[in-house]
């Protein structure tokens, strides 16, 4: 273990010219950055007025962490299950509350679900559909028939969220519209040093937060993706991923389509935590988070 600082020590995710070479690096598995600047225009979703007035009444579901970490292996049993428990309410309602800590995922708000989109989101929709249609600029980048979810993400302070692989086994195209995020990620290879159960990571925020401050482990190749409004991230298939927002105000949309499999991605990763206490924790946290009361807005 060796420390440094992070600009010499976390190399960053490539950056790429165009939409063109960023879907080059499609076929071949490697993440990527380009901008989207110019090329897509999703300036109605930077407005909070435009969306409540057109996608407002839709049902979302949120989670409200206390401590701005979704979900910290090492957090205490009943922060754990604060941060699992989901709460339902209108997208509206969710823009106009004063409340920063909370979050919508895009795991659990769709605009599209199982290839069929949800008809009251179709206002999104008919913004979206340009990387999937194609528009003046640009030809379709993802077969519509291949594209599996679209989530609607939207954030409204700091947050981070537990490192993960995204577990339909898909292919991620995460466009940033508001706010910057910052993405460490990690090859599917990597999966022996993470502490892994299913797709996740259960190794405490604090490992991540360290191997960005500079610590070094054998082993782990980590990559960084700074993200910020306009950037569009390729993220392949069984990449772990360590998300933090940094604004007041995130907001993105992400894609999520077939890769063209040549193995069974099943083959690529395996469970690797060795600490057996963490099970009944998390089962307790589990338990716990469905006896506690929801929120409401
Ligand atoms: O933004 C986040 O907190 C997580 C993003 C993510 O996991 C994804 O896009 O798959
Ligand atoms: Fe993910």
């Amino acid at each position: 273990m060796v420390e440094a600082d992070q600009e010499s020590l976390i190399p960053l995710v490539r950056r790429v010219d165009t939409i063109e070479e960023l879907v080059a690096c499609f076929e071949g598995n490697t993440p990527c950055i380009s901008s989207h600047l110019g090329v897509y225009d999703f300036g109605n979703l930077t407005d909070d007025k435009w969306i409540a007035d057109n996608v407002g009444d839709c049902n979302i579901r949120f989670r409200r962490p206390t401590n701005r970490k979704v979900i910290d292996p090492s957090d205490s049993i009943k922060e754990i299950a604060i941060a699992l428990q989901t709460h339902t309410s209108s997208l509206r309602k969710f823009i106009q509350s004063e409340d920063n800590t909370l979050v919508l995922t895009g795991v659990e708000t769709h605009v599209l679900k199982k290839g069929e989109v949800i008809s009251d989101w179709k206002p999104v929709w008919e913004i979206a559909n340009q990387v999937v249609s194609g528009n003046d600029k640009m030809p379709a980048i993802i077969d519509r028939e291949r594209l599996s979810n679209l989530g609607f993400w939207m954030s409204k302070g700091p947050l981070q969220t537990i490192t993960h692989f995204d577990n339909s086994f898909d292919n991620n195209l995460n466009f940033q519209i508001r706010g910057e995020k910052e993405l460490l990620l990690f090859p599917h290879s990597d999966w022996r040093k993470l502490k892994t159960f299913s797709a996740l990571s259960l190794h405490p925020f604090s490992f991540f937060s360290g191997i960005k401050k500079g610590v070094k482990y054998e082993s782990l190749n980590p990559q960084l993706a700074k993200l910020k409004a306009g950037d569009v991230l390729f993220l392949p298939s069984t990449w772990y991923h360590f998300v933090e927002h940094k604004s007041e105000s995130n907001l993105n949309l992400t894609f999520w389509f077939k890769p063209d499999h040549k193995v069974n991605p099943k083959s690529r990763v395996g469970n690797s935590v060795r600490n057996p206490w963490v099970f009944p924790k998390l089962f307790a946290a589990n338990s716990l988070s469905k006896l506690l009361k929801k929120h409401m807005l």
